[in-house]
C-alpha cells in the first residue's frame, strides 16, 4: 500500500502496484512522502524562529502538491522538495544539504493504527487546509496563525506517538481550518466582491473559446483580462463554477457559462472538445491523448508532457490555442447530468443573510420545514447518486443547500421555490463551507438555540483531503449527526471511529428513503 488518502483508494484500503486509483504513479506518490518528510523537517527546523514569507509559500505549495488529482509528476515533486529543503536549511542555519532534520513518512504509515489514524487526519486534513491559504495568498491574504499551525501541527507528527497528545490537534486543525477558510472568504470576497444569485448557462456559443478548471479565481481573472478583445469566450468547469456570482469576475462579457459536469466525467467531456483547457487546481484526471494536446496547467498541478503556465502568468498559449482550434462552428447545448440547460449559484452567505428576515419567518410560519446542506465531493464510484435521489425525493417544503462539485449531481434540476427561494441554493465552491456554517451560526442566533437544534442536516460527501480538514471543522463545532458517504474513510480506524460515532454520532448514509424518514420523524 503506498497512499490511502482519497475516498476512491482501491478496495477501500490502500492503493498498491503500479499506479493509484487516480492515476498516479507509484514512484511518484513515495516522492510525494519524501516531500512530507521534508516538510516536517521544515517545520522541525521553524521552532522558536520566525519562517520567512518563501518558508511559508514552500510549506503552502508543498502540502498542496500532495493532494489528490494534482500532481502525477515526479520531475516536479522533486523540485518542490528541493525548494523545501532549501527553506528548512535557511531556518536550520545548515548548509551541509542532507535534509537531516527530516523525518521519514513510513514511522507514519507503519504506526500503531489508531496513531496512524489521528495523524492521517491531521496531515490530511493539513493538505486541504493548504489549498485554501494558497488561494488567500496569492491573492495577498494571509494570517501568521493559520500559518503557524502548519509548522505546529506537522512538527507534532514527526514527534507524538499517543492518542492523548494527537486527538487535540485532530479538532485544533478543525479550528484553524475554520479561520482559514475565513481568510478565504475574506480574501475571495475583498478582491472580487460579494456573490449574487447568478444563473448559469450550460450552452456553449459558436467561436474559439478557453475551459478553466479548479478553484483558483485569480487565474481566471488573469485569464479574463489577457483574453479580452480576441474574440475567445471563457467557460468555467468544476468548481470554477461558482465564479460566475463574483461581480468583479461576472462583468466580464466573455463569460460566458459552464462547461460540462462534474470533474470525474472529464475524460468522456474533454474528448473531441475544439478548445484548450486551463486546470488552476484539482481535479486532474490522467489525460487521454485525444486531448492531451490542449490541456495547460498552473500553480501546483503538474502532469507530465502538459504545457505548464509559470509564475509570469502569461497565458498566451492557451489564447493561441483557443484561436487554433477555433471552437465549434454553431452554437452547442449541452445539459446537466439530469437534462437541464443551466443552474443558479451565488448563494453564499452574503445573499442568503441579507434575506436572513425572510428565512427566519418562512421557519416560523411553517412554510420551510427543514433545510438540508447537501454538499461535498464528487467522485467516480458506484452509490453516489444516492445524493441526487436524497435531492430529488426532499419534500416540497424543504431547502437544500449545497457546495463544492457534490452539486453537479442535481444542481441542474428545477425543484421550484419556497417564498421566493430557490429550493437548492448553491453556496460556492467546497471552501464555501465557511458561507453555510455563517448561515447555519446567524440561524441559531435568530432562533437562540444550539445549531444542532436547527432544522438543518448535514448529508456530505467526501473525496479527497479538503473534505478532511472541512469535516474536521465541523467537529471542532461539535455539529452532531452528519451523514457521511458514499464511503468511510480507510484511515479512519475503529477506536477512532467509535469515538467519531460517540461523540458526534456520525452516521454513513443509508438509503435516501430510509435516511428522509428517520431525519423528518
Ligand atoms: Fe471537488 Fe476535486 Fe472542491 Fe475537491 S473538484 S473534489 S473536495 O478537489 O476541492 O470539491
Ligand atoms: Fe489512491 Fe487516492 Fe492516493 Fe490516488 S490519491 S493513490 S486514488 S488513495
Amino acid at each position: 500500500m503506498f497512499c490511502f488518502q482519497c475516498e476512491q483508494t482501491a478496495g477501500g484500503k490502500g492503493c498498491m502496484g503500479r499506479a493509484g486509483v487516480c492515476g498516479k504513479p507509484a514512484d511518484t506518490a513515495l516522492l510525494q512522502d519524501e516531500l512530507t518528510g521534508a516538510l516536517i523537517g521544515l517545520a522541525r527546523a521553524a521552532n522558536g524562529k520566525s519562517p520567512s514569507e518563501s518558508a511559508d509559500r514552500a510549506m503552502l505549495a508543498g502540502l498542496f502538491t500532495t493532494v489528490t488529482n494534482v500532481n502525477f509528476d515526479s520531475g516536479t515533486v522533486k523540485e518542490m522538495t528541493g525548494k523545501v529543503r532549501a527553506e528548512e536549511q535557511k531556518l536550520a542555519g545548515c548548509s551541509c544539504g542532507c535534509g537531516c532534520g527530516e523525518y521519514d513518512v513510513r514511522g507514519l504509515w507503519d504506526a500503531d493504527e489508531d496513531v496512524r489514524s489521528l495523524k492521517s487526519l491531521i496531515l490530511f486534513g493539513l493538505r486541504g487546509m493548504a489549498a485554501y491559504a494558497y488561494h488567500a495568498m496569492v491573492l495577498g491574504y494571509s494570517d501568521r496563525e493559520v500559518n503557524d499551525f502548519f509548522y505546529e501541527a506537522l512538527a507534532a507528527i514527526g514527534r507524538e506517538n499517543t492518542m492523548e497528545a494527537l486527538l487535540p490537534l485532530v479538532l485544533k486543525t478543525g479550528e484553524v481550518n475554520l479561520r482559514c477558510m475565513e481568510l478565504l472568504d475574506r480574501a475571495n470576497t475583498g478582491t472580487f466582491g460579494t456573490p449574487e444569485p447568478t444563473p448559469v448557462s450550460f450552452k456553449v456559443e459558436k467561436g474559439p473559446f478557453i475551459v478553466i478548471s479548479g478553484h483558483d479565481l485569480r487565474d481566471l481573472k488573469l485569464l479574463l483580462d489577457q483574453s479580452a478583445g480576441k474574440g475567445v469566450n471563457i467557460y468555467t468547469h468544476g468548481e470554477m463554477l461558482p465564479a460566475h456570482a463574483y461581480p468583479e469576475l461576472k462583468k466580464y462579457p466573455h463569460l460566458k457559462g459552464n462547461f460540462g459536469t462534474a470533474w470525474q466525467n472529464q475524460q468522456r467531456e474533454f474528448d473531441g472538445v475544439p478548445a484548450p483547457i486551463l486546470f488552476t487546481t484539482n481535479c486532474l484526471m490522467p489525460v487521454k491523448p485525444s486531448y492531451a494536446d490542449r490541456v495547460f496547467t498552473t500553480e501546483v498541478v503538474s502532469y507530465p508532457g502538459l504545457v505548464h503556465i509559470g509564475e509570469d502568468k502569461d497565458f498566451a498559449p492557451v489564447i493561441a490555442k483557443a484561436i487554433e482550434l477555433g471552437g465549434w462552428s454553431e452554437d452547442k447545448s449541452f445539459t446537466g447530468i439530469n437534462g437541464g440547460g443551466h443552474t443558479m449559484t451565488g448563494f453564499g452567505h452574503g445573499a442568503v443573510l441579507a434575506a436572513a428576515d425572510k428565512v427566519v419567518e418562512a421557519v416560523k410560519s411553517g412554510a420551510i420545514r427543514r433545510f438540508f446542506l447537501v454538499g461535498g465531493c464528487d467522485g467516480a464510484k458506484p452509490g453516489r447518486n444516492y445524493y441526487t435521489e436524497f435531492v430529488e425525493k426532499s419534500p416540497e417544503d424543504t431547502i437544500i443547500l449545497t457546495l463544492a462539485c457534490g452539486k453537479y449531481r442535481f444542481n441542474d434540476l428545477d425543484l421550484g421555490t419556497i417564498g421566493g427561494f430557490p429550493r437548492i441554493m448553491d453556496m460556492g465552491q467546497c471552501n464555501d463551507a465557511y458561507s453555510a456554517i455563517r448561515v447555519a451560526v446567524a440561524l441559531s442566533e435568530a432562533f437562540k438555540c444550539g445549531v444542532n437544534d436547527l432544522p438543518l442536516t448535514l448529508v456530505l460527501s467526501w473525496y479527497e483531503q479538503k473534505a478532511v480538514c472541512i469535516l474536521l471543522t465541523l467537529l471542532h463545532l461539535g455539529i452532531k449527526n452528519i451523514l457521511l458517504g458514499p464511503t468511510l474513510p480507510a484511515f479512519v480506524s475503529p477506536n477512532v471511529l467509535n469515538f467519531l460515532v460517540e461523540h458526534y454520532n456520525i452516521a454513513p448514509i443509508g438509503t435516501p428513503e430510509a435516511d428522509l424518514k428517520k431525519i423528518l420523524g
